[in-house]
């Protein structure tokens, strides 16, 4: 199951019994993920969740208020994920060690350019560390989970990456106005839409209201669907539509889609 060469970090699969010299000391009593990443640099409690087919990258030796950091120190991907690091040269040497020794990059290394690369097959949660930077913070996790599941294929696919959504599409049916909030705490910022996805019936009308956080928001539909607001930052600003037809409705805030403000109404 291993590949490339062996003097370099490698790419490696399945798992991997550590060598003695670069063993990690296995955590001697459990502690919870959110526990162990209290001290971790550059973590602010919330992860960056990847989807499907995705190519996540990890900064080594970030600099961040905290020290040196993983950047993100916490990601969120499917099973069957390649995940990969790169050495930004800075803070010295450095390397990428499981603390269960799943994966371990091997000797620690300054050059900017090095890379290591892993493919994630099994859920779990796998807490690193660089060796060097260990009891100074310089830790982070995979977290390999199945993506969040509405059981609408579409939506979920297009929501994947909204940290705010967990699968869950919230149940307006019964009211003839809802409403979104734009500029809502997520995707690493104010940068969400609440809730994220929404069932509502025929007829009803969905407002959209800013918090005036988080810079200027637009509502656009993805293709040719009928959102198109104005691209705007006033806190109390909002934005209406009534929805006639059923159906799927995917819209992004433009500025924002990339780090995952996007939304969704579904017409029943
Ligand atoms: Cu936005």
């Amino acid at each position: 199951m291993s590949s490339g060469s062996s003097s370099e970090p490698a790419a490696e699969t399945g798992t991997e019994t550590p060598t003695a010299t670069e063993t990690a000391t296995p955590e001697s009593t459990p502690e919870s993920l959110d526990d162990w990443l209290e001290d971790a640099n550059g973590y602010d409690g919330e992860l960056r969740r990847y989807g499907p087919q995705s190519r996540p990258t990890i900064m080594l030796g970030e600099e961040t208020d905290d020290g040196l950091a993983f950047s993100p120190p916490v990601i969120e991907v499917p099973p069957m994920t390649n995940v990969r690091w790169d050495w930004t040269g800075h803070g010295g040497q450095q390397n990428v060690v499981a603390l269960d020794g799943t994966f371990d990059s091997g000797r620690t290394n300054a050059q900017s350019g090095t890379m290591y690369h892993y493919f994630f097959e099994e859920t779990g949660e796998y807490r690193y560390v660089s060796e060097p930077h260990r009891d100074d913070g310089m830790k982070g996790a995979i977290i390999v989970k199945e993506p969040p599941s509405s059981g609408n294929t579409e939506l979920d696919e297009w929501l994947v990456e909204s940290s705010n959504f967990d699968g869950t599409i919230a149940d307006r049916t019964d009211t003839d106005t809802a409403t979104v909030t734009a500029g809502a705490d997520g995707n690493g910022g104010q940068f969400a839409f609440d809730p994220p996805a929404l069932k509502i019936s025929t007829e009803t009308t969905v407002r959209w209201d800013w918090t005036g956080d988080g810079g200027p928001h637009n509502i656009v539909s993805k293709d040719n669907g009928p959102l198109d607001s104005e691209l705007v930052a006033d806190e109390g600003s909002a934005y209406e539509h009534t929805f006639e037809a059923t159906g799927t409705y995917l819209y992004s805030c433009k500025p924002h889609e990339g780090l995952g403000m996007r939304g969704a109404v579904v017409v029943e």
